[in-house]
């Protein structure tokens, strides 16, 4: 367990929350609430255990320039990133959407990864950061699990860290696109890691 760390990917209100940018895309933000709570037992579970514990939060620079325009100039114009949402401007660090939901607030000392894209290791120090505590296996939860969840599983992946995703502490604004998501990291022996759930890992950590 000591090698094992706790990643909860992109809890954040712009995504969770009525009035955030996933809700202006007109995503039905409620099928990701679902996630909360087995996140929020995880994370006390994987607090009480000593494990590392982190925290990612997808967003960019208020001036932009870390936001690819291919990125930015999609849809219209008054929901893209940087535009006035009833958040704050959305995906933008420091606003109130950006924020992680305070059910699962991070504690000091625990690191909150500020990435660029919708993977956890592109443009991040976070591959540094496992390297340097010795981390070869990582528990990932959080939202949505065939975008941010998938493209860091198959990061991670690549970089030979063991993936054990928890399937019911992830959440998509498309239930069929959960299900598959899941089937896709498990397929195949494992292509890219193993699905549990929130209540088995609850048992082997206690
Ligand atoms: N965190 C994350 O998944 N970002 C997204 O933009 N997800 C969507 O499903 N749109």
């Amino acid at each position: 367990m000591a090698r094992t760390a706790l990643i909860i990917i992109d809890m954040q209100r712009d995504f969770l929350e009525p009035g955030g940018f996933g809700a202006a895309l007109g995503n039905d933000v409620s099928r990701l609430v679902a996630a909360v709570e087995p996140c929020r037992a995880i994370l006390a579970a994987a607090r009480a255990a000593g494990l590392l514990v982190i925290h990612t939060r997808e967003g960019h620079r208020p001036d932009l320039a870390d936001a690819p325009p291919a990125k930015v100039l999609r849809g219209p114009a008054d929901k893209r990133i940087g535009a006035c949402g009833p958040m704050g401007r959305i995906l933008i660090r420091g606003e109130a959407g950006h924020e992680i939901i305070p059910a699962l607030a991070p504690l000091p000392g625990e690191p909150v990864i500020d990435k660029p894209g919708k993977g956890a290791f592109y443009q991040t120090d976070l591959e540094l950061m496992l390297r340097n505590r010795g981390i070869e296996t990582l528990m990932v939860t959080g939202v949505t699990t065939e975008v941010c969840v998938h493209t860091t599983v198959r990061e991670a992946n690549d970089r030979g860290y063991r993936c054990l995703v928890l399937g019911d502490a992830c959440a998509s604004y498309f239930p069929e696109f959960h299900e598959v998501g899941l089937q896709m990291i498990a397929a195949q022996g494992g292509i890219f890691g193993w699905v549990s759930t929130t209540t088995e890992v609850l048992a082997a950590l206690s």
